[in-house]
């Protein structure tokens, strides 16, 4: 069944980074609100907003303490207000990102856990006594932020739970009143207007500690299909997992409709291919395009009516011009192509700030010049392992999280426009050249392109709901939608070296658009980052 986010754009605000408006160099929510014209004028109908939320920001918002309030950099109740008011009133959707496997160890429901082993908040979280030696529980994996997954509280004797930093202390989803609070704390937000949310690692709310199981536990579609019932039942709002652990099979009990559990999930495989098997992300392996056009062939022919966001980056991620495109010598046509081949598939497309102006890594020589919890963690542990210093921030450099979090680049002013006052995390130096002020007086820039996508997802429904066909060939990606009469064809050159591609037939009506100059052939070759997409 059609729905109207099928065919939607999302924009992901990462509120830090995004404009600051009264110059204490952070992002706040009246900076975004100045700047939803120019969302608007891409052509962006979903906004999703990472977390606001009252925080100590040990991990910038992922650490809530109040799911009800707004953190006071970020600004006040009545600045979220007028957001989401201005936001519907160009008839466009918020989605705020709401975190509910774990909390914040300063919201009132750890505070009062640790009052007492007896204490009626006890159970929100997860407990486990020391064994005769005083350690942990042996199901002891590491900590996605280094260090072990249980913590001690000293003052009840007790180790607590913790996939994160041990100030994101694990809820207890097995408590019915965990539950129950969540739901209450999704219709609030519900009741103030915004159109759903993004829901943090989604996949991990079913654990079974003492089973190992940590992601896609027995309790997950339980739990999802019971919140979808209390909260998201008749209301036209939207819910997006971030499911780190999905497989095709998986996602299709999510997604689908008739299962009536989550709109839609962000899964990872291109982004996983990419981890080093012992060293995970630190140590990257290259990308290669076979093995993206095998799980690219999986995920849009194996997911029946299922439906996955389309993305290449977020602010968890290295940006995507200098993860899959080239950000060196074709930085503007790999954007462009990357850009292309997201538009072109099943699924709603996921622009990241900054993506749309073809936003780059950036290579800071000092880990004082990083804030982000998992490098400063890492970078801790793997001194102390004996890495090399240079070995290290290598990885950063290549895989780090504040990649994505340095401002949002406006302008050539100071700070690129974002801030007037100290940034709260370096500028990327080639602001003076990729910025937005730049972008819009270039009728060849990657963020018209991305406006031309927009508009033509919107337009040409052989991309929202048309049939997928991979068609063999080298390093190229081509492959085929189809729906009733309309035909589209994509052929992408991801790579930098020119290759041939020789079609059955060279017949099309136009090439709708490219990341080069428009082709008088299908057939020939591809110059490097040339993506064309064919109405046949
Ligand atoms: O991320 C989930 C998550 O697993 C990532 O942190 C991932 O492990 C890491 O980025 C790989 O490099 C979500 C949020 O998107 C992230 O920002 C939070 O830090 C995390 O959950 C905890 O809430
Ligand atoms: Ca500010």
């Amino acid at each position: 069944m059609k729905q109207w986010w099928h065919s939607a754009a999302v924009y992901q605000v990462y509120p830090r980074s995004f404009q600051d408006s009264n110059s204490d160099g952070i992002g706040d929510l009246n900076g975004i609100i100045s700047r939803l014209d120019y969302l608007e004028k891409l052509g962006i109908t979903i906004i999703w907003l990472c977390p606001v939320y009252a925080s100590p920001m040990a991990d910038n918002g992922y650490d809530i303490s109040d799911y009800c309030s707004i953190a006071p950099e970020y600004g006040t109740m009545d600045d979220m207000k007028s957001l989401i008011s201005a936001i519907n009133a160009r008839g466009m959707h918020l989605i705020m990102d709401l975190v509910l496997n774990h909390t914040s160890s300063a919201h009132p429901w750890f505070k009062e856990a640790c009052q007492s082993k007896q204490n009626p908040y006890r159970d929100f979280y997860i407990w486990r006594a020391p064994d005769s030696d005083g350690n942990p529980p042996s199901f002891n994996p590491a900590s996605h932020f280094g260090g072990s997954m249980w913590t001690l509280d000293n003052a009840t004797g007790e180790y607590y739970f913790h996939q994160f930093a041990s100030a994101q202390p694990d809820l207890n989803w097995r408590n019915p009143d965990v539950q129950q609070e969540a739901h209450k704390i999704i219709n609030w937000w519900l009741a103030k207007g915004i159109s759903g949310f993004r829901l943090d690692v989604i996949d991990l709310l079913g654990k079974d500690i003492d089973a190992g199981i940590l992601a896609n536990g027995p309790q997950l579609h339980k739990l999802l299909r019971n919140m979808n019932e209390q909260c998201f039942a008749g209301q036209q709002a939207i819910t997006v997992g971030e499911v780190w652990s999905a497989t095709p099979m998986t996602a299709k009990l999510m997604t689908r409709p008739a299962r009536q559990e989550l709109s839609m999930l962000f899964q990872f495989e291109h982004i996983l291919q990419l981890h080093h098997p012992e060293h995970g992300k630190w140590q990257p392996v290259p990308f290669s395009i076979a093995a993206y056009k095998q799980q690219l062939e999986r995920w849009q022919t194996q997911i029946d009516d299922g439906w996955v966001a389309q993305f290449w980056g977020n602010h968890d991620l290295p940006r995507a011009v200098s993860t899959f495109g080239n950000s060196t010598h074709w930085r503007e046509r790999s954007a462009k192509a990357l850009a292309i081949l997201q538009f072109s598939l099943k699924g709603t497309p996921y622009i990241y700030q900054g993506e749309e102006i073809g936003m780059t890594n950036i290579t800071l020589d000092s880990i004082e010049d990083y804030r982000d919890i998992e490098t400063l963690n890492h970078y801790q542990e793997k001194r102390a392992q004996g890495w090399p210093h240079e070995d290290i921030m290598n990885g950063i450099h290549q895989h780090g999280r504040d990649n994505a979090r340095t401002p949002m680049q406006w302008n050539s002013d100071a700070n690129a426009g974002f801030t007037d006052g100290q940034p709260w995390l370096t500028v990327n130096s080639n602001y003076t050249s990729i910025n937005v002020g730049q972008a819009l007086v270039d009728p060849n820039s990657i963020y018209y392109c991305y406006q031309q996508l927009i508009a033509l997802r919107k337009a040409w429904q052989v991309l929202v709901y048309g049939s997928f066909q991979m068609l063999a060939h080298n390093e190229l990606i081509v492959f085929k939608r189809q729906l009733e009469g309309d035909t589209a064809l994509l052929v992408i050159n991801l790579t930098d070296q020119a290759l041939q591609y020789d079609s059955s037939s060279d017949a099309f009506n136009e090439v709708v658009i490219s990341s080069v100059d428009k082709r008088e052939t299908i057939s020939g070759t591809y110059q490097p980052y040339e993506a064309a997409l064919f109405s046949l």
